[in-house]
């Protein structure tokens, strides 16, 4: 059995979608495959494409599987079951193991720098004349996967190919409001347990003598869903001095909330922000690997 399967530490919805896709377009060619992880779901993975006819495989690895490996080429993270000398295709887009790769499995290596794999997916499909058969559910995905990955086209690692890509998933299923749609659905997911997606994601910094050590992350759809208070208490709780970046997808600004008016207006010198509302207004959005290079 051909297994594809995906990092052991979560999925997201982009390696999620990917090995649904590709095992869809390798069962329209004739080959069985099984899509097999036991990670675990991040909120990337919505309700409602979980409830989607196509999930993963209840199958039991065994000795003669071979592996397609995606959104994955640190070996640090591949799953117990995969047999390195076993994988006959890996696809992925975060760097470092690319020499390692291609030595391995020449073109059967493909890492490169784009917004997600689920393009690289899509244009498989292109170059095997199934785009036209795809099924509607299975370019929904894939269009979530694109989406995500590239925080709705705006984060830096995006690519021409990913825009058009979801251009053309848009043509084939009609659906021209699914960034709302999505991104709506996945905060929902963050905002019910708003806590653990922002202490899970605090960084504590020494290199920036500019910046407070205590730096929080939150993305999401509409700063207009939030509860400013909460989120305060939050970081508070974390220490005194702090600044959390919210990036707001919809209208791609950076919404930054300090922990004192000091801070507030270091951050209005040091990043050229305008103050409103209790924030320090960046636009567009700056994520906070930017962010902390500023000096
Ligand atoms: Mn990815």
């Amino acid at each position: 059995m051909l297994v594809l399967t995906v990092g052991n530490s979560y999925v997201d919805i982009d390696g999620y979608a990917s090995c649904i896709a590709y095992r869809e377009l390798l069962k329209m060619r004739g080959e069985e495959a099984m899509f097999v992880t036991d990670a675990l779901f991040n909120y990337s993975i919505t309700n409602s494409l979980l409830e989607s006819s196509y999930i993963k495989d209840d199958y039991t690895v065994s000795e003669e599987d071979t592996f397609i490996v995606l959104d994955l080429s640190n070996k640090e993270y591949f799953p117990r079951f995969v047999k390195e000398e076993k994988i006959v295709e890996l696809i992925d887009h975060h760097r470092g193991f690319e020499e390692y790769w291609n030595s391995k499995l020449g073109d059967r290596a493909i890492i490169e720098s784009i917004g997600a794999v689920a393009t690289i997916i899509v244009e498989k499909y292109e170059q095997y004349n199934m785009f036209q058969k795809m099924d509607k559910k299975i370019a929904l995905l894939l269009m979530a996967a694109i989406l995500d990955n590239t925080l709705n086209f705006t984060a830096d690692i995006t690519s021409d190919r990913d825009i058009r890509a979801y251009k053309r998933l848009q043509e084939l299923t009609g659906e021209i409001d699914y960034a709302d749609i999505y991104f709506k659905e996945s905060q929902e997911a963050i905002l019910n347990n708003i806590e653990e997606a922002i202490v899970n994601d605090i960084k504590y910094q020494k290199e920036n003598d500019k910046l407070p050590r205590i730096i929080g992350q939150l993305t999401i759809w509409d700063i207009n869903d939030l509860n400013h208070s909460i989120i305060r208490q939050i970081m508070n709780n974390k220490g005194s001095n702090w600044i959390i970046n919210i990036i707001s997808l919809k209208d791609n600004i950076s919404y930054i909330m300090c922990s004192d008016d000091a801070i507030e207006k270091d951050m209005i010198l040091l990043l050229n922000g305008e103050q409103k509302k209790g924030f320090v207004v960046l636009k567009p959005a700056k994520l906070r690997k930017e962010i902390m290079v500023m000096k």
